[in-house]
């Protein structure tokens, strides 16, 4: 048994070393030398050694020591992670700004802003003061579960100081490599005879996703949070939740600043572009945020990101590297792109051999030949890019490129529809290209889903003749997939069951794996919601289609056409003759969808859809969805953290539901 005064030293180390981490990692201001802090470390270290029965699971001692994992499990996250909309130009952050203005009607906006740091974006679970949870951003709805690595980050705290924090708090950040670091531990690795990352950014992520937590723990990661998914208890403005978070001990960029209006966001990104490459850590542009939390509800989300944040991009990397050629992709609806092949060129952080060229009009527009000294740029550090052709190092005899008047996969002729960008191969599922892609996209998650089918397989399955339409595949059987290459006994099978199990799609994702142009998701459903078969979607007039919601002249033209083509028919039938029983969806005309005449509001954050999401999901079944709470507003869908229209609907006694209503709704 430990006596009173081993207990007090070991929480007096325990303390001291807390807080020298704080300092360090937090306040940018240590007042030991490494060398002290590691022997505090020492002495508590032997002191839990001889008094196990005193260890506790937030003690410092307890950053490593976990079993590797033998993978990571999935772990949904209670709040959505988002993306951010990105801004490459001025232009765009105005917009963003006049946007921002509007919807609020106000004249001046206040933003917090930031440097946007290039790592890997982390969410950390806090309760009751103690982590419990640390999780990779994955698909944004669900991540890994790297809570063992996490733990192992000195710089993310296992308790939160103080005593004044919510039950539960989930921050979000970004964990990241300094240069410093990242240059220490190549030439580690590089001295041990190891494989070297590329950059800081690769660093962190291969770092943070080791199985064997103490790999993660010789690694020089750090953390910057920058918001958190649950706000209750935490100041209302942005900059002061942050200063809050930095209290419990959480690190927080101090470039952090709170600006005015445009003006001072371009001035923000003007300043912190000037001193990024004095910084110790690699950065790719500045993120602006509306400071007022209440704003923020009242702004919402697009898509996957919120509308009150926008990433502002630095100027991507760029390099020179020569084109050695231009290819030409075949894609599924017979669209040609041109593709630069490229000598390899370090650009952005990867080294780029290909980049597209989108179209003809593109490369004449750049003048882009052959044979050019080209500036290559990794764009939004994403799409490699061809920016511009050195044209006074082009050779004497360079000739402008030309697309080919034949598709180089089949030879059908190339067509160039008048006042369109894009060149097309008219030799439909003639050519083996358009085939291909039209197989991968049929065969694709959302399509038919069928698992194991992948792009080498389909290769195979085109070049030998083995497959011509979609109804083909219905028709492999075990030992013709079992001859193919990279396929065993067991993958034929297991394939000729995915088959199988693929056969009762919903008419939806039937529609969708039919691959009509312009047919995306979902207008996909709501063709099906409102014809219910396939056979009376293809005797669908002109009209009958526009009359649908989500579809417009186009559209219409593109689903009228694909049916009025015989082949297309027939491939419909011979899919039916295969084996092929799609769920009918019941019908529903536009007037007599289940929630028309209803009007909803959505605030707050739901936890297994976006809110625009949720609203395409109802404005699909007739309903209206509006901004704001009036006596109109049928009922107002709250989520979590939701805004002032909860206390609106609750003084004017309009219904709330929460998500479990809301599923029930949709299932009307
Ligand atoms: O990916 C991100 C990086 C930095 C972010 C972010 C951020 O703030 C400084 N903020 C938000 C709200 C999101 N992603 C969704």
């Amino acid at each position: 048994m430990a006596d009173q005064a081993t207990r007090e030293r070991i929480d007096r180390l325990r303390r001291e070393l807390d807080d020298h981490n704080y300092r360090y990692y937090v306040l940018d201001d240590p007042s030991i030398p490494d060398a002290e802090y590691d022997r505090l470390l020492a002495e508590l270290e032997q002191l839990e050694r001889e008094h196990p029965e005193l260890i506790t699971v937030d003690s410092p001692t307890q950053r490593v020591g976990a079993a590797p994992a033998a993978g990571f499990e999935t772990v949904a996250h209670r709040v959505p992670m988002l993306s951010l909309a990105n801004a490459f130009e001025e232009q765009d952050v105005r917009e963003f700004d006049r946007r921002i203005r509007e919807r609020l009607d106000l004249d001046q906006i206040d933003y917090a802003a930031e440097p946007k740091l290039d790592g890997v974006a982390i969410a950390l679970r806090y309760e009751r003061g103690e982590l419990v949870l640390g999780a990779t951003r994955g698909d944004g709805r669900s991540g890994e579960n790297v809570t063992s690595n996490v733990r192992t980050i000195r710089a993310i705290p296992l308790k939160l100081r103080g005593k004044d924090w919510p039950d539960v708090l989930e921050v979000r950040g970004e964990i990241f490599m300094t240069r410093s670091g990242f240059a220490r531990l190549n030439q580690r690795l590089s001295g041990a005879g190891e494989k070297t990352f590329v950059n800081p950014r690769n660093a962190a992520a291969g770092s943070l996703r080791q199985l064997d937590p103490d790999i993660t723990a010789t690694r020089p990661l750090q953390f910057y949070c920058y918001g958190a998914a649950t706000v209750e208890g935490l100041p209302q403005r942005h900059s002061d939740m942050l200063e809050a978070l930095r209290e419990l001990g959480l690190p927080v960029s101090s470039q952090v600043a709170r600006v005015q209006g445009v003006d001072g966001l371009l001035e923000y990104h003007r300043t912190t572009l000037a001193e990024r490459d004095g910084l110790d850590y690699d950065i790719d542009g500045v993120v602006y945020k509306v400071d007022d939390l209440d704003q923020q509800r009242e702004m919402g989300f697009v898509s996957r990101a919120p509308r009150w944040a926008l990433a502002h991009k630095f100027p991507a990397q760029e390099e020179i590297t020569r084109l050695l050629d231009i290819e030409v992709q075949v894609g599924r609806t017979g669209a040609l792109t041109p593709v630069a092949r490229l000598e390899p060129v370090f650009v952005g952080g990867v080294t780029v051999t290909n980049a597209t060229l989108h179209n003809l009009d593109e490369i004449r527009r750049k003048d882009v030949r052959p044979g050019d000294q080209v500036v290559v740029r990794r764009a939004g550090d994403v799409i490699p890019e061809v920016v511009r052709s050195i044209v006074d190092q082009r050779p004497a005899d360079s000739q402008p490129w030309s697309m080919p008047d034949h598709c180089p996969a089949c030879g059908s002729a190339v067509e160039q529809v008048e006042g369109e960008a894009v060149a097309r191969c008219t030799g439909g599922l003639v050519c083996p290209a358009q085939r291909m892609r039209a197989l991968e996209h049929f065969a694709g998650r959302a399509a038919m889903d069928i698992e194991g089918l992948g792009s080498r397989l389909i290769q195979q399955l085109v070049e030998r003749d083995l497959v011509h339409s979609p109804a083909d595949l219905y028709h492999l059987d075990v030992p013709t997939l079992a001859a193919l290459e990279r396929m065993a006994e067991k993958s034929a099978a297991n394939l000729v069951q995915a088959l199988e199990a693929s056969k009762t799609p919903g008419l939806a994702r039937l529609l969708f794996a039919l691959g009509i142009r312009e047919v995306g998701e979902v207008t996909a459903a709501s063709l099906a919601r409102h014809f219910g078969s396939l056979e009376s979607l293809a005797g669908a007039s002109i009209e009958e289609l526009i009359a649908v919601p989500d579809v417009g002249p186009v559209v219409a033209e593109h689903v009228f056409n694909f049916f009025q083509e015989p082949h297309n028919r027939e491939v419909i039938q011979a899919l039916l003759d295969a084996g092929i029983q799609y769920q009918a969806e019941p019908v529903r005309q536009a007037d007599d969808l289940p929630l028309v005449g209803n009007t909803y509001v959505l605030t707050g954050s739901l936890e297994r859809r976006t809110r625009s999401e949720a609203r395409s999901a109802l404005e699909a079944l007739g309903a209206k969805v509006a901004s704001s709470v009036s006596k109109k507003t049928t009922a107002v869908i709250a989520g979590s953290d939701p805004g002032s229209k909860l206390d609106k609907a609750e003084s004017l006694a309009i219904p709330v539901l929460d998500e479990d209503g809301l599923d029930e709704l949709l299932a009307s």
